[in-house]
């Protein structure tokens, strides 16, 4: 039989970040939302979770990175809703953050995750963020739990 790594959701000792951008807020405050409660739900204090509030997506790789390299925190999840407009400024963003966001990850050795909506419209970002497609921040929440306790074991 091979040896078989896999994490669980058990809560982290230490403390997790969020980064969230403020673009599309009515969009991103919901993303927020559902990754807190993920979080509560599996049994995170408030008190572990720092969040920071960005401009707009483009801003998220810095910040991420910043907390990343703090040493501070088990995992740095992001959140943001980047939504197709009448140019290519959206694809730019998106290929932005996505390599920022692997890069800010692998540096730090510390899980990044993605929870950046790229929509074609405002109502598929409403229905990725508490409607009928579900919730990406409840997504990362658990996809940080999952990786948190998957490195401790790699290690
Ligand atoms: N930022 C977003 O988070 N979502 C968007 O949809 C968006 N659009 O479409 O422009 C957006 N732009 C702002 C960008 O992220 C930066 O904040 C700005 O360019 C300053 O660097």
């Amino acid at each position: 039989m091979p040896r078989v790594f896999e994490g669980n959701l058990t809560p982290p000792s230490g403390s997790l970040a969020i980064v969230v951008s403020r673009y599309n807020e009515s969009i991103t405050s919901n993303l927020l939302e559902g990754a807190v409660s993920t979080l509560a739900e599996h049994g995170v204090a408030d008190e572990a979770i720092d969040v920071a509030w960005v401009p707009g997506a483009f801003e998220i790789p810095l910040a991420a990175d910043q907390m990343a390299r703090s040493g501070r925190y088990q995992a740095v999840l992001c959140l943001g809703a980047v939504i197709r407009g009448e140019t290519t400024h959206d694809q730019h963003i998106n290929r932005a953050v996505s390599l920022g966001l692997t890069q800010a990850g692998l540096e730090a050795g510390v899980p990044v995750l993605f929870g950046i909506l790229t929509c074609d419209t405002l109502e598929q970002a409403i229905q990725r963020s508490g409607g009928n497609v579900g919730n990406k921040g409840r997504e990362c929440a658990l996809a940080a739990l999952e990786m948190i306790s998957l490195l401790a074991r790699l290690e």
